[in-house]
Parts: structure tokens; sequence; C-alpha cells
């Protein structure tokens, strides 16, 4: 990471399909090197005439102290990770294309480190174990990766130390009210290493039931553009909460319809005029 005068703005919102959808929006003002007359530097990009900016990445950790589904009081949550197959040839994949969603419960703390893995479609799920839909399946809610990054470093490199958490997109810890900081308490200047979650999870505690913590760590890697500069425009990272299982059928079909919005008889159907002309029959 290098230092990037940033001005960040991140939200949250509350879908009515049940969707929960985080974001941060990084914009700012580049950190600049000179160049002498001629010269081009490897690390970053010429910005403009005698000015480049250095590569570098952002990273940021979402702490959700989960609680799918549970009455007050109720901590009986699992974490499971999902991933994409595909099968084996044979008799079940005759035309080489059948795949298939595998599930794996993560049952400890070290299982739970967890990086992101776009190619079998890598996402997570945080069930309640005790409360099941109409199809007898737990009730749950997933985790859904946005654009992610892993940190561009080798193992041994010094910032490490005091960000460690940046070592995996993913860790799960049981809920304790002073694990509240994934560097430590006070990541600058620390001269301990592996403050925060990366100590924590050393413990190695059991997360089968349980109030579980979902600690997701997600960035952008930054190849500087022309168009960044002399303002950034603003890009837009973050995750999905989805639920999965949790509802019998979609949320959304009932949604009422809007103060604009007026029902229309049309043989014996109520229509709901849409905006672009067209007409949904509900
Ligand atoms: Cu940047």
């Amino acid at each position: 990471m290098l230092p990037l005068l940033l001005k960040n703005l991140s939200y949250h919102l509350l879908l009515q399909d049940g969707k929960i959808e985080a974001e941060v929006k990084l914009t700012g003002i580049l950190s600049l090197g000179a160049l002498q007359p001629g010269e081009v530097r490897k690390y970053g990009t010429t910005i403009a005439p005698g000015l480049y900016a250095p590569v570098h990445q952002h990273f940021f950790v979402a702490r959700m102290d989960m609680a799918v589904d549970c009455k007050p009081g109720g901590t009986h949550n699992q974490v499971v990770e999902v991933n994409v197959i595909v099968e084996e040839p044979g008799d079940d994949n005759v035309h080489s294309n059948a795949f298939y969603a595998e599930e794996k419960l993560l049952k400890t703390e070290l299982e739970a480190m967890c990086d992101c893995n776009p190619s079998t479609a890598r996402h997570w799920i945080v069930r309640n174990t005790r409360a099941v839909n109409r199809t007898g399946q737990l009730t749950g809610y997933k985790l859904v990766p946005g654009s992610n990054c892993q940190r561009l470093a080798r193992p041994e490199a010094k910032f490490l130390r005091r960000a460690a958490f940046l070592k995996h997109n993913l860790w799960v810890t049981p809920y304790s009210h002073d694990e509240k900081f994934p560097g430590g308490e006070f990541p600058n200047q620390n001269p301990r290493v592996g403050e925060g979650l990366a100590t924590w999870v050393r413990e190695n505690r059991p997360l089968e039931e349980t109030d579980i913590v979902l600690w997701y760590v997600f960035g952008v890697t930054h190849v500087p553009r022309l168009e960044d500069w002399p303002v950034m425009p603003v890009e837009h990272i973050g995750f999905t909460l989805m639920p999965h299982g949790f509802f019998n059928c979609s949320p959304a079909i009932d949604v009422p319809l809007s103060s604009c919005d007026s029902d229309v008889k049309e043989n014996g159907m109520i229509t709901k005029p849409c905006h672009n002309g067209l007409v949904a029959k509900l």
C-alpha cells in the first residue's frame, strides 16, 4: 500500500428483495512523484509531463456481527464455503459440461481463513442451525464478493507485520466484545507482530454453532490512468449480503405499488403499468 490522499464514502442499502449492498466509493488526488526529462518508471504511470503516479492498492475490512434468523439471545449460526466444481468425466458427465455447488462447513477459525476464487464462483453462507425454510433446509444469508484483489506483496513484507489481516479475503471468528479492530488497537508504529485477527484466530475457536463474526477484506489494485489526474473520478467497490433460503419465495413479489401507479382492470386481471410502457401481469 502507498499513501494516497483519499476521501472515502461508504454506505449500505437494504433492498426490497432482501439484499444488503455495501459500497465504498474512492476518489481523491493521486500521490505523485517527479520525473526527470525522458524518464519513465516501471512501478507507476506517467500521468502528466514530469509526473508519475505509483501503482498501489487500497484495502477495507467489513466487520459483520451476524445473527441470521436468530431470536433475541440466540447464537446458533454456522458458515459454509461454497465452490462450484466441474464434474469429473464419466457417466455423470457424458457431455463434459456438468458442474455442481459443493459446500464445506468451516468448523474452526483456522479452517475459515479463505480467499476469493472467481473460477469456482466462491461465496460463503451464514446459516441458522436451528431454523429451516419450507423445504427443510437451514435458513441463511450469503456473502457474495464484488470485484476484489489480494495483497501484492511477498509474505516477508514488513507492512504485513501490522496488517496481517491482508493475508486473506475472509476471516471468521466467534463474537468477542474486545475484538473490534482487525489490525489491533494501535496499529500505527506498533512494534508487535500480527496484532488483531492474525493473533485471535490462533486460538482456533470452534465456529459450528455460535455467534459468527465475518471479516471481509476487500480492495482495489489501482493502476493509475491519465484520467485519474488531477482529480480521480469515483471508483466503486463493495459486496452483497443476499438471502439464501431465508425466505420461502421471492420477497419482492408483494411489493406495493408506488403512489404514482394505478391499478387497471383488464380482462379480470390486475395489471400494473410500468414506466417503460410495458405491462406486467401479477
Ligand atoms: Cu488509488
